[in-house]
């Protein structure tokens, strides 16, 4: 069975998003990115992946696969769902949002290593890449014609708006977009999968 390490509501999340949605069986082992350390065992999750990053996906040949879009897009066709009507689309938002939100926006917002000035820079950034993510979703509320992996990412980093600070009130479509999304079922099982072991890992810390 493939394995997906996995820190709880991070950016893995979107993956095991996937899983859920497309019936993929894997075994989760779960990441402590403070080490980086696997939970369990405590051995150096840099063994597995030289940057520390999650997720990851190690496959049943011995393969690591990484970068979000990759996992997300090989854990669709391990699930046996047929390619994206329009694949260069799926790339583009999937790019898009590693780039101009995730790494843009939320890293220099969490990271403790960020400073002040990295994080209004970060800020400065919300309003046209969440305008932009807006204008999309007017009159849907997927990214892509259906529902799709970029869809799962997308909520995954909404999901950090409010302990970023980002108000959503600006962007209503966005917002109606995330408010749909949290009631799919796959997003909800992956969310409440994920919350009990964020909390812990978070007591665990104190
Ligand atoms: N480019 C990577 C970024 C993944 C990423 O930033 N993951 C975060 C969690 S949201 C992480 O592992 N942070 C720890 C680190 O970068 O050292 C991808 O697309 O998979």
């Amino acid at each position: 069975m493939p394995e997906l390490y996995f820190t709880p509501l991070t950016g893995s999340l979107a993956a095991r998003i996937a899983c859920c949605h497309y019936g993929v069986d894997v075994e989760y082992v779960e990441v402590d990115l403070a080490g980086p350390r696997i939970r369990d065992g405590g051995r150096d999750y840099r063994e597995v992946h030289p940057l520390g990053q999650v997720p990851a996906l190690r496959l049943d040949d011995g393969r690591l696969v990484s970068e979000i879009p990759l996992v997300l897009r090989t854990l669709a066709r391990l699930g046996g769902a047929p390619e994206p009507a329009d694949p260069d689309e799926e790339l583009r938002w999937l790019v898009f949002l590693g780039t101009e939100v995730h790494k843009a926006i939320f890293r220099p917002l969490f990271d403790p290593a960020s400073n002040e000035g990295a994080q209004a820079y970060a800020r400065s950034k919300v309003p046209t890449r969440f305008a932009y993510l807006d204008a999309a979703l007017t009159d849907r509320e997927t990214l892509l014609t259906e529902l799709g992996l970029p869809d799962m990412y997308l909520f995954t980093l909404l999901s950090w708006t409010r302990t970023a600070g980002i108000d959503l009130s600006a962007f209503p479509a966005l917002r109606a977009a995330f408010s749909a999304h949290r009631e799919r079922p796959a997003f909800k099982r992956a969310f409440a999968e994920e919350l009990p072991l964020f909390q812990a890992a978070v007591q665990a810390r104190r």
